[in-house]
């Protein structure tokens, strides 16, 4: 029978002396032993009092249904019942006969149950902050009775000394059979807000522990094998050139470089270039960036713009990449690069109308 089980006891006391018994109330005890005889290890499994004294010849019936404790083991054992156990009724010497043993020994099996497994979790190596995230997973069962759902596995990140974030999780509610395997996966969005860093996958199988599975519940989480490097893209500015004096009127080039030195961009956005005078900056050029960015990849870009007429004195040529901040950069603080500028105004003629040349009014 498994330990799970309520097996039933049952034992007769005869009174076989010469009188009655003295006293009117005693203890019985249950035994399991690995051995017909009551030894050292022996294992009490229960008792009963008996109440009402017991007439010469007189027997009674005693019953018990009894819940194994787990830690009774398995394998044949007997149950041995010992009447009397304390002593207490007087029999002079006659107590050699107050044990006995059933006749035959009883299986005691291990309790049935599921035990859940995660095996060959897998998702994203590498993924940013708001991008979507499959994950899959094997989801077993290696135990002795079919996992009987509802059930709830979790999805986690684990950050290392920080622990684990929940990202994702699934209600389970069909039968895993004892033996039976499941490929399962998850769908869901990382949070825009997530850290970025070198972590793993984490798959925790019945994380709200409604599943018994005795033994079997250390098993219930599992680590990818790969790691997941979360991290935004990071456009990083660079090698600003641009002539440091022009005339105003004058047409000027400004040529510089991108590097994203973050995660991938697979979308567009815009640079642009600015001349600024005492906080008021003026949209010289707009140089649009299609097809995104590899990591570690960079591009160059140029553009000619006119410097305005009327310009002149110090000013600040400030190139912005990704200006409209398009992309979910790691950091903005290098995205721009400023340069002194020195705008010398060109001599440009000042018509003016004169009444006395003759094309004025009349007099
Ligand atoms: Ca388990
Ligand atoms: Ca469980
Ligand atoms: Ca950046």
């Amino acid at each position: 029978m498994p330990t799970s089980e309520a097996p039933r006891v049952e034992w007769t006391v005869r009174n076989q002396g010469t009188i009655a018994t003295d006293i009117n109330r005693w203890v019985d005890q249950v035994y399991l032993s690995t051995s017909p005889t009551m030894g050292a290890g022996a294992v009490l499994i229960g008792s009963l009092t008996h109440v009402g004294p017991l007439a010469v010849g007189s027997s009674y019936s005693a019953a018990f249904d009894m819940i194994l404790p787990r830690t009774v083991g398995v394998g044949y054992m007997y149950f041995i019942v010992k009447t009397d156990a304390f002593g207490n009724v007087f029999e002079r010497s006659n107590t050699g006969n107050n044990t006995a043993v059933a006749a035959t020994s009883t299986q005691i099996l291990a309790e049935l149950a599921a035990d859940l497994t995660v095996s060959n979790v897998t998702g994203p190596t590498s993924v940013r902050p708001n991008d979507p995230v499959t994950i899959t997973y094997t989801a077993g069962n290696n135990g002795t009775a079919a996992a009987i759902g509802p059930w709830r596995d979790r999805i986690y990140v684990d950050r290392g000394i920080n622990g684990l974030t929940e990202v994702a999780s699934i209600f389970n509610s069909d039968r895993l059979e004892i033996g039976a395997s499941v490929t399962r996966t998850v769908n869901f969005t990382l949070p825009y807000w997530f850290y970025e860093g070198d972590f793993t996958w984490v798959v925790r199988t019945d994380a709200d522990n409604t599943v018994s599975e005795l033994a079997g519940e250390s098993n219930n989480q599992v680590v990818s094998a790969a790691g997941v490097h979360v991290a935004r893209p990071d456009l990083q500015l660079s090698n600003v050139q641009g002539t440091s004096l022009v005339q105003s009127g004058a047409q000027v080039q400004v040529d510089w470089t991108v590097t994203n030195i973050g995660n991938q961009v697979g979308s567009n956005w815009t640079d642009q270039v600015y001349l600024s005078k005492a906080g008021v900056s003026r949209l010289m050029a707009t140089v649009p960036r299609n097809g995104g960015l590899a990591t570690g990849a960079s591009y160059a870009a140029s553009v000619d713009f006119t410097v305005p007429l009327d310009f002149s004195g110090e000013y600040e040529l400030l190139v912005i990449t990704d200006s409209g901040n398009a992309i979910d950069d790691h950091s903005r603080t290098d995205n721009r690069v400023s340069r002194n500028v020195t705008v010398n105004l060109s001599p440009y003629a000042d018509l003016t109308v004169s009444g006395r040349d003759g094309t004025g009014p009349r007099h």
